[in-house]
């Protein structure tokens, strides 16, 4: 049995009052004990985030780590290791937002990955596909090799310690969401893809949905086989909508 998990991704948004008033609201929501909540705001906010959901059962996370572990000279970037410092238990790795507008490749991203696993974080591995690849037919395809590229770097076993969270490019902040069916269907190739490596870390393995979840749609995904709850974007800003998202799952 997989424990479901709904993860709020904040991206760019907040000021340290927004954060706070946003935390505290959803400190007030009713989360199902059943679940792991997590919320990754942006990097300025995660010291006071840490010590607001501190003692709850909110886990904090980051949207991004430097493919190197130990300091340096590497001006802007912020290492797993002082994500750990700062009380992060999770990290996303390879969101579409990077791949495309960091140009992040697969290489880059099994580094984070690893680097982020080392620190003793649990990676968020992101995937997903473009509209033009999925009209070409490439969506499995596309996704598979994307989770390859980690599986190649990190072994297949690093799996077990982590979480996968399929968001195809197309449904993300666009208000286009995939039906439960198009999900679903994602979600179990790309689970029967990972048993081809491990039947048992297959099977274990939560796999997120994402792109455009909100409260009203949230039930007919999440009730899907292979879907273990979701990574939400825009509606994670709001503590009454987030948490009816966690009611979902
Ligand atoms: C996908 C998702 C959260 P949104 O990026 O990662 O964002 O729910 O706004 O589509």
């Amino acid at each position: 049995m997989r424990r479901p998990m709904v993860a709020g991704n904040w991206k760019m948004n907040g000021t340290l009052q927004s954060v706070a008033d946003l935390l505290n609201a959803l400190k007030g929501e009713k989360l199902p004990e059943n679940i792991d909540v997590a919320v990754f705001p942006s990097l300025p906010h995660l010291q006071l985030a840490q010590q607001i959901v501190q003692g709850s059962r909110i886990q904090l996370g980051a949207q991004d780590c430097a493919v190197q572990l130990e300091e340096g000279a590497l001006t802007g970037e912020t290492s797993a290791m002082q994500l750990r410092d700062v009380g992060c238990d999770l990290v996303l790795v390879g969101h579409s937002e990077r791949r495309e507008l960091q140009s992040e490749d697969d290489q880059v991203i099994c580094r984070k990955f690893i680097a982020a696993q080392a620190a003793g974080l649990t990676p968020v591995l992101c995937v997903g596909e473009t509209l033009a690849q999925r009209e070409q037919g490439q969506a499995v395809s596309t996704v598979a090799a994307q989770v390859d590229a980690v599986i190649a770097g990190a072994g297949v076993q690093a799996l077990a310690d982590a979480v996968l969270a399929y968001e195809p490019v197309w449904a993300i902040g666009t208000g286009l969401t995939a039906t439960p069916e198009q999900a679903q269907e994602v979600h179990a190739a790309l689970r029967e893809h990972i048993a081809g490596y491990d039947a048992e870390i297959a099977q274990q393995l939560r796999i997120l949905y994402g792109g455009s979840v909100k409260a009203a749609n949230a039930v007919e995904l999440f009730t899907q086989k292979d879907i273990d709850g979701g990574l939400i974007g825009g509606a994670s800003l709001k503590a009454d909508e987030f948490g009816a998202i966690c009611r979902a799952a």
